[in-house]
């Protein structure tokens, strides 16, 4: 399905797009992920689009925010969806009435999730900051403050089942890489039958390719895991005893001790201590480096916490603490060594884009989601870490493959990781904002 010519060429077309697909989905006081198959807010999502706000009309950077760190929750998670209520029933599955949110304790008055995604806030709320130093922008972000603190509490406290420093998941979902193949291993362990699914109709389908989404024995899962969460109001206590899911995802955990790099920053500038978030940032980069680093593929693994063990597969997941820039030289060097690698193609002149999965591997879908297709956020995440660990040479190398992507293709939610072609939402909300940031 290649177009007839590039969707735009130069970059003022590029940013006229990415302007024009964040307008489109912009919403009251949040942007949806995509009109279509992601009506709601969504809450790396929103990170990542007020990162890309702050370039064009920074005042929406920040009411994104505020808006969905209005719906934490008393104890600190920050849900990783606030449904919008004005949406017809059905809009988007599973729906508020699902999660049945309002049976929890410490909910908030709109209806979420129960779940949590990577906290990329901190770092967004920063990068917004820098771009916009506005008296109304300080105001703002000492407002977030005390919520992005207490947001990484919350995983530092409720989260750390393992005893070890790092936060865990407890469902794909949480990871924002639903189907990788990082989850199959721990997810075989859930039961669950594709009949399930009997019982509820998805939604994601209707809009896109179904050959292009997770199966249907994952969205078995995915259910059968929130439905234990819901059954104990997803409290936290007990989870080793009673969960399906826990698993320690190196991306959820990098992003954790980037938030407190950022936080540091931000508390310097509303009058706070940032020595305990440098310190806690450290604490992480350590945790992750020995809970989680394989030195034999010289990668970042999940673990998953009801064996023990790290998960083999070589995914995409496993290059995102090289965005901590105090992670050891050796290690770092170890993890580009492998992102430029056959594995994931990273080069100055990249000849595909970055795929999310090992493109060697058996397992490797370019068609599946987050199971080889190309997304723009690691890249964007993977370009920040080589700018850290002083390599500007394949950083440019990404930037271009991301831009060419959009480019090619326009705003779309994923990529073909060979040919580039446009996969998913035609419209995409980070795509866009980021796409404005790397061009800015
Ligand atoms: C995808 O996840 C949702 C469930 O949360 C879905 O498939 O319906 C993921 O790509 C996730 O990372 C993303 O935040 C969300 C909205 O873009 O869609």
């Amino acid at each position: 399905d290649a177009p007839a010519g590039p969707v735009a060429a130069d970059p003022a077309g590029l940013r006229a797009l990415a302007v024009a697909t964040l307008d489109g989905n912009w919403e009251h006081d949040h942007t949806v992920p995509s009109r279509t198959l992601y009506p709601h807010q969504w809450s790396w999502d929103s990170a990542f689009i007020a990162i890309g706000w702050a370039h064009v009309r920074p005042a929406r950077a920040w009411r994104e925010l505020a808006s969905l760190f209005r719906a934490q929750w008393a104890d600190g998670r920050v849900p990783h969806i606030v449904f919008n209520p004005s949406l017809r029933v059905g809009a988007y599955f599973p729906g508020p009435e699902f999660w049945a949110s309002a049976l929890a304790e410490g909910a908030p008055a709109a209806a979420t999730s129960g779940l949590i995604q990577p906290p990329v806030h901190a770092l967004a709320a920063w990068l917004a900051y820098r771009r916009d130093r506005s008296e109304a922008a300080r105001a703002a972000l000492a407002r977030l403050y005390p919520r992005l603190v207490a947001q990484q509490r919350y995983l530092a406290t409720c989260r750390d089942v393992g005893g070890g420093d790092l936060a865990c998941i407890v469902h794909p979902w949480e990871s924002g890489l639903d189907n990788s193949p990082a989850w199959d291993a721990p997810m075989a362990a859930v039961r669950a039958d594709a009949a399930v699914m009997r019982a509820y109709r998805r939604h994601d389908t209707v809009h896109a390719d179904a050959a292009h989404r997770p199966t249907d024995l994952d969205y078995a899962r995915y259910v059968a895991i929130v439905a234990s969460y819901r059954a104990l109001r997803y409290r936290d206590d007990d989870l080793a005893d009673r969960h399906p899911f826990l698993v320690e995802c190196p991306l959820l955990n990098a992003a954790m001790g980037g938030a407190e790099q950022a936080l540091a920053r931000i508390a310097a500038v509303v009058g706070a201590d940032p020595g305990p978030h440098r310190d806690r940032a450290a604490a992480i980069t350590e945790a992750l480096v020995r809970r989680l680093y394989d030195p034999t593929t010289g990668l970042f693994h999940p673990r998953d916490l009801r064996t023990g063990r790290l998960v083999p597969a070589r995914t995409a997941l496993g290059l995102m603490p090289l965005g901590l820039p105090d992670l050891p030289a050796r290690t770092a060097a170890s993890v580009i060594a492998e992102a430029c690698s056959a594995r994931f193609g990273l080069a100055p002149r990249m000849e595909r884009p970055l795929p999310s999965h090992d493109r060697t591997a058996p397992d490797f879908e370019p068609l599946r989601y987050w199971r080889g297709p190309s997304w723009l956020n690691l890249a964007w995440l993977l370009h920040r870490g080589l700018r850290a660990h002083g390599r500007p040479d394949l950083a440019a190398g990404l930037r271009r493959s991301m831009i060419g992507l959009v480019a090619r293709s326009g705003c779309h939610e994923y990529f073909h990781p060979d040919t580039g072609a446009g996969l998913g939402s035609p419209a995409f909300g980070w795509t866009a904002a980021l796409l404005l940031d790397v061009l800015a």
